[in-house]
């Protein structure tokens, strides 16, 4: 029983050790949509822990492509590998990322981001 929980504990701690539940030290606020991300270049604090807040203002891809309302995506590449998903028209949707490693990163929407401009650089200092 021990052993699981290691191992399950070592598996968490090597897949999300970016997502966090400390208290934030900043906020950033990000708006979603066909236009893109605005911010779409965005600056941190290496070490910091930082509450993204994402709002879409559109319903993207499907509003016009596709079936069903999937919204917008944030997605931040490895090796953050953080995602937050279905962010629908009016909705925000929050995920709070320790900043541990340093350099330039790609954010974007895996849903749409072949047909709109939602993508974005993440820069951490
Ligand atoms: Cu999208």
């Amino acid at each position: 029983m021990k052993r699981i929980f290691l191992a399950f504990a070592l598996a968490f701690t090597v897949f999300s050790c970016s997502e966090t539940d400390d208290k934030p030290d900043m906020v950033i606020e990000i708006k979603v949509s066909k236009d893109g991300y605005s911010p779409n270049e965005i600056t941190v604090p290496r070490g910091k822990v930082v509450l993204f807040r994402i709002t879409a203002l559109d319903d993207g891809i499907s509003a016009g492509y596709g079936n069903g309302n999937v919204g917008h995506c944030f997605y931040i590449m490895l090796p953050y590998d953080v995602m937050v998903e279905n962010i629908k028209k009016g909705q925000t949707k929050e995920v709070k990322v320790k900043m541990v490693y340093p350099g330039d990163f790609l954010f974007t929407c895996p849903y749409c981001s072949g047909i709109f401009p939602t993508k974005g650089d993440l820069h951490v200092r």
